[in-house]
């Protein structure tokens, strides 16, 4: 995770501190210039009132990947981001990146959705209680969050009217030319909190700790193959609730992921690679020599078969999706979940950043918990916030430090 020392910078933010900085009330903030709004149809529970609008967040500035300060990989932090409802429930969302035409943008183009993720700054996360709430967090995977797991559960996230939600976007840019890109996000919500309908407590479970204090061994040269086990003190939430949903996060060379219930496996998560060629890129494309498909002979439409092996030495297939789990049951205070994720880097090629160095590992899985609105309603109104300073300085320092560790010798 790299919400990284250019966005601190930018930020003025002192590393290390963590005061809690109140949040006034407000109205939706004015959306940027250039941000789009359009009004889809609902997928889901469309009876009973549900919109789906597609929001444009953006235009995105990339410097090009020979800009000496950023290589290529830009932070676009956005405190107050304009939301698709206010006092509602988000039943469920997807993102993806995308050219001004409205067309995907994707590594086989040399840009790539480096994070992206949302923090709700008014409340208090779950597993790490010195932070806002963590949301959710995505890559280049693009996982869809579906809090209805396809129309068969009453369930979204609350957003209040006073409630400020931090949008980060990383992008990386592996062309020399800078690019404009935009996120695009279909928000699915309903008016409200309906009757029959529960609200979502996400949780960020996640192989460094609640509090991202434990760094993995980087992967290199003589790791290459490992696992990653979170600690065995895992993360018990303080509320009953129904887990009915588990979106991973994973990186390149990943294999599975394991989340596990009281040491029983509960969920087992695996990830595709390059289903499309716009998550095939080439050896070489890193040094930006060239873009997938650009070379003459070298296309991949048309007639697939024999000639082409999207295996071969020269391509790199990149995670493309990830399986997601649902409907685990109630869980609760007695009970501990502990996230383990699997890496083979010689099977997969790792990602390599912009230094040379690998890609530092991450094994998240997003929980969902479904809970009565009373109950989840009384917690919300007693959350103090957390630091976003705190949780910056933190990725910052364990990204320098997982760098650092990685860096070629
Ligand atoms: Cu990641």
């Amino acid at each position: 995770m790299k919400f990284n020392t250019v966005i601190l910078g930018a930020l003025g933010v002192r590393s290390g501190l963590g005061i809690a900085v109140p949040v006034a009330p407000r109205d939706e903030p004015p959306a940027a210039l250039g941000t789009k709004v359009q009004v889809l149809e609902a997928k889901y529970f469309k009876e009973l009132g549900a919109k789906r609008v597609k929001i444009t967040y953006g235009p995105m500035l990339l410097p090009g990947a020979d800009d000496a300060t950023t290589h290529g990989m830009q932070g676009f932090p956005d405190r107050d981001v304009l939301m698709p409802c206010r006092e509602c429930l988000i039943t469920g969302f997807t993102t993806d990146l995308q050219w001004e035409d409205g067309s995907t943008a994707n590594a086989n183009k040399g840009v790539w959705l480096h994070h992206t993720g949302l923090m709700n700054l008014n409340r208090t996360d779950a597993s790490c209680p010195e932070w806002p709430e963590r949301i959710n967090v995505n890559g280049n995977e693009r996982s869809p969050f579906d809090m209805t797991v396809k129309g068969t559960r009453k369930a979204g996230y609350y957003v209040r009217k006073t409630d400020q939600i931090f949008l980060q976007t990383e992008v990386m840019n592996y062309a020399q030319d800078p690019r404009l890109v935009y996120l695009a996000m279909e928000w699915e919500y309903v008016e409200g909190i309906p009757d029959g309908f529960d609200i979502v407590t996400p949780v960020w479970l996640d192989v460094k700790g609640n509090c991202l204090t434990d760094l993995p061994a980087p992967a290199g040269p003589n790791n290459m193959v490992f696992n990653v086990t979170m600690g065995a003190a895992g993360y018990s939430p303080n509320f009953t609730g129904e887990l009915f949903l588990i979106v991973p996060h994973i990186h390149d060379g990943n294999t599975k992921q394991e989340v596990y219930i009281d040491g029983k496996l509960v969920c087992q998560n695996v990830p595709g690679y390059g289903e499309t060629e716009a998550f095939v890129t080439h050896e070489g494309m890193y040094g930006h020599e060239h873009e997938h498909g650009e070379e003459p002979g070298h296309e991949h439409g048309g007639g697939e078969e024999g000639h082409h092996d999207h295996g071969s030495d020269d391509h790199i297939l990149h995670v493309s999706s990830i399986t997601q789990c649902v409907n685990l049951g109630k869980v609760g205070p007695g009970n501990k979940i502990t996230v383990a994720s699997w890496y083979n880097m010689t099977e997969h090629k790792p990602m390599k950043d912009h230094d040379g160095s690998l890609e530092p590992i991450m094994g998240i899985a997003f929980l969902h918990f479904a809970r009565p609105k009373d109950e989840v309603l009384k917690d919300i109104l007693a959350m103090k916030g957390g630091s976003v300073e705190a949780f910056l300085a933190r990725v910052a320092e364990n990204d320098a430090k997982e760098h650092a560790q990685a860096a070629p010798h």
